[in-house]
């Protein structure tokens, strides 16, 4: 029998990458999907490709009201949402603080942070009225460890790794369990977006090392929502076996 047969998932950013890989993951393991991004066409492409019954919501995370309509107009046989996967994210420019584009700080906020929020708020209720559920916020090492032109988008994954402690603190006691989950380098479309569509560049970011495949962080999220009902992982961090850590950086006058 499949692990998750009677469950319902959703995944923000199914569209690509680390979301796409999930959903056929969780879909593997027998529950059903809401596949969440604002590609409609891949979406539906994702859909056909399923093992499991899937539901398609074209919808930005970043609008509020998108958020809470469509959740609230769920069909009956989706809207009792077990597992809440958050990953819609992204990381704009690498530029220094004092040169770097305010606009896109704000995107990497209202998508990664407040997007979140939206998602989580909108769902949690259910889940604690039904006594059963799994978030899993997408954070990244770069909550963590800071590196030159991380400023924003680390802070964000900051945020995302508090907010995730903050809500176990909050569901200690019901079977709603909540896990942070901080990849290294995952090769998706990540660093695209990063480099605004700049191929080469993105490119370079993973020459001549293996970084982690959007499958391999797909297993960890499975992995944490397939523990029994007592266990709760409450952080999981992975990196490639060829990423480490610099040395502190001293400017030399
Ligand atoms: P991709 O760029 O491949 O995927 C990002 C996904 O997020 C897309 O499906 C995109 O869908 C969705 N998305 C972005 N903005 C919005 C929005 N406003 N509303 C709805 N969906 C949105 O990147 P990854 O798969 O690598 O990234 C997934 C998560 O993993 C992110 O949170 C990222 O920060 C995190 N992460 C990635 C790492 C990496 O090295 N790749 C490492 C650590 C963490 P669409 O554009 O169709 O809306
Ligand atoms: C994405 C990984 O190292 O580019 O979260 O910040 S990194």
């Amino acid at each position: 029998m499949n692990t998750l047969q009677g469950w319902t998932a959703l995944v923000t950013g199914a569209t690509s990458g680390i979301g796409e890989a999930c959903a056929f993951s969780l879909s593997q393991e027998g529950a059903r999907l809401i596949l969440v991004g604002r590609r409609e066409e891949r979406l539906h492409s994702l859909a056909a490709r399923l093992p499991t019954p899937s539901h398609c919501l074209v919808l930005d995370v970043r609008s509020r009201e998108e958020v809470e309509s469509s959740l609230a107009s769920l069909p009956p046989e989706f809207a009792d949402v077990d597992v809440l996967v958050n990953n819609a994210g992204l990381g704009l420019g690498l530029s220094p603080a004092h040169e770097a584009s305010l606009e896109d700080w704000e995107l990497m906020i209202d998508t990664n942070c407040k997007g979140l929020v939206y998602m989580t708020r909108a769902l949690l209720p259910g889940m604690v009225r039904r006594d059963r559920g799994h978030v899993v916020n997408l954070g990244s090492v770069a909550a963590t460890y800071p590196y030159p032109g991380g400023n924003v988008y680390g802070a964000t994954k900051a945020f995302v790794h508090q907010f995730s402690q903050n809500l176990k603190a909050d569901l200690a006691g019901t079977r709603v369990r909540v896990t942070d989950v901080q990849p290294g380098m995952v090769e998706t479309e990540f660093s695209l977006v990063r480099f605004k569509g700049d191929a080469e560049r993105a490119g370079k970011v993973y020459e001549g090392m293996e970084p982690l495949t959007a499958a391999d962080i797909a297993d960890v999220v499975v992995w944490c929502v397939t523990r029994p009902p007592r266990v709760n992982i409450n952080v999981i961090e992975v990196m490639p076996a060829d990423q480490g850590f610099g040395p502190f950086n001293v400017k030399r006058r």
